[in-house]
């Protein structure tokens, strides 16, 4: 085989990863606005929405504080959903009011001191994800602020001692 062929075979090679990735992976990918896509984290779980139900699916997770969490939110649903973590429950309300105002990613960007971590927007069939430093122990919900999703869309991190 000369130069020519090798590298042909070298590239059909990568084509053929490149398609096998991009079947695993579903979608568009962001690490946005966490810790840098190469950072290696030390959990990784899955969150996904199904069907028409407005739930994520686990509804709970938990994680030790401190350690480097990567969420994967694979949206096997009909809508466009997000997932963001909020500091504080009481901040749902505004958050809500801000994402609809904002609307595009429904992520209220002026409002981020008051997030943990999100996700950007991910259409039906697409996987998101986000790699954040767990805050500090406590209970922290994430919810949908997709306008009406919110007051049902939501789950809680424990974040463990
Ligand atoms: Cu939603």
């Amino acid at each position: 085989m000369g130069t020519a062929g090798r590298f042909q075979a070298a590239m059909s090679r990568f084509i053929g990863m490149a398609a096998l990735l991009a079947v695993s992976f579903g979608g568009r990918f962001s690490s946005q606005p966490g810790l840098p896509a190469s950072s290696l984290p030390d959990t990784v779980i899955t969150i996904r929405a199904n069907s028409s139900t407005l739930e994520f699916d686990p509804p709970a997770i938990a994680a030790r504080q401190g350690t480097r969490l990567r969420l994967r939110f694979v949206n096997e649903g009909t809508l466009p959903h997000n997932l963001v973590i909020t500091r504080d429950e009481e901040d749902i309300d505004s958050l809500a009011a801000a994402a609809s105002r904002a609307g595009k990613d429904f992520v209220p960007h002026a409002l981020e001191a008051k997030l943990v971590a999100w996700t950007p927007l991910a259409s039906p069939g697409q996987t998101v994800e986000v790699t954040f430093v767990v805050p500090p122990p406590g209970v922290y919900t994430y919810v949908c602020l997709m306008t009406g999703h919110t007051n049902s869309m939501m789950g809680t991190l424990r974040s463990l001692r």
